[in-house]
């Protein structure tokens, strides 16, 4: 029986992608820049079969949800004619509990999986292109370690895809501060559309996005912890700062986010290298090195450390 395999990480964006130039094919107002979270992620495999199908964690999905058919739309984009019907496992080795998306290590891993699948031998560059429609993040998802995702221009979206850093840092570590686990309100989608078109704020953050991608890129190549943090995370609070602003008002924040990014400052004035991140979500993801590890699980003890650059081997 015909078969595929592949993973893809989930991922952190240091500089953010918030707010679409055009919201059919994911293109951003802002080039971004994220960290691949090593064995967090998704594994896709497709088999051939006699019916179309799609599992979840093991559990079969119904072929009217919001979810199927968004993945099917996606399937019939990257293989617009197919005489093979597909079944379509997904398994998300994010913990729920951790309050990770899964959108952008899900539409990758699918893109893999398909390419192989029907044997498309799309380039890296078309690939994320690909992944890019289904959920904009997931351009970035393709590759472990440091991945950029160009802006670009052109009005079909063929200049604005990722690509990795060849840069790895085997000492810088994150940890996932979970604050509430449960669906967000509003949708990733749906905030940046809110928060691009309301917020007074929001013409100020696409060109800062772009220096700050330049300064993390810049901190990235020479190991500055430092500047890669107080960059990342005054890139974080900016986002929310501009949803904050939107009318009405955005926050996705609860108060033990707050209560979080407080302790990451006061432990940084004891002298703990460590900065804080956090998506559209309530979660806090802290970045920091190997060194402060201990330290970091004797402040957080609930949080889950991740070393980016250990990576799973299951593609196949
Ligand atoms: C990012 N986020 O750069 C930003 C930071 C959330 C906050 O990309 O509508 O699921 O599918 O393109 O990629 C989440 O948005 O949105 C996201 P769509 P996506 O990681």
């Amino acid at each position: 029986m015909k078969t595929v395999t592949a993973y893809a990480p989930a991922n952190i964006a240091l500089a953010k992608y918030w707010g679409k130039r055009d919201h059919r094919l994911n293109l951003p107002m802002n080039g971004s820049l994220s960290i691949s979270l090593g064995c967090l992620g998704t594994t896709t495999t497709i088999v051939a079969a006699a019916h179309d199908g799609i599992t979840l964690n093991g559990q079969p999905v119904a072929e009217n949800s919001t979810f199927a058919r968004r993945i099917w739309g996606f399937v019939a984009c990257f293989v617009p004619e197919r005489n093979e019907k597909i079944a379509i496992a997904t398994v998300n080795t994010i913990p729920t509990a951790a309050g990770l998306a899964s959108s952008a290590s899900g539409f990758a891993a699918l893109t893999r999986a398909l390419n192989r699948f029907f044997e498309c031998r799309l380039s890296d560059r078309e690939l994320s292109i690909y992944a890019r429609q289904g959920s904009g993040s997931a351009c970035r998802s393709l590759w472990h370690g440091f991945v950029e995702w160009q802006c670009g221009t052109a009005p079909d979206g063929s200049d604005s895809y990722a690509f990795p850093l060849a840069c790895d840092w085997p000492e810088l570590r994150l940890a996932v501060v979970t604050v509430d686990s449960t669906q967000k309100k509003m949708s990733s989608k749906d905030g940046m559309h809110h928060t691009l078109t309301s917020s007074p704020l929001y013409p100020l953050w696409p060109q800062q996005t772009e220096r700050d991608l330049e300064t993390i890129r810049a901190a990235i190549l020479a190991r500055d912890l430092g500047a890669l943090g107080k960059t990342a995370e005054a890139n974080a609070l900016m986002m929310h700062a501009t949803m904050l602003a939107a009318r009405p008002s955005l926050c996705y924040w609860q108060k033990e986010t707050l209560a979080v990014l407080h302790t990451v400052s006061r432990l940084r004035e004891d002298g703990l290298a460590v900065y804080a991140t956090v998506d559209a979500g309530p979660n806090v993801k802290l970045l920091f090195t190997s060194a402060d590890s201990d330290a970091i699980a004797a402040a957080f003890p609930a949080a889950r450390q991740i070393n980016p650059f250990v990576t799973p081997v299951t593609d196949g």
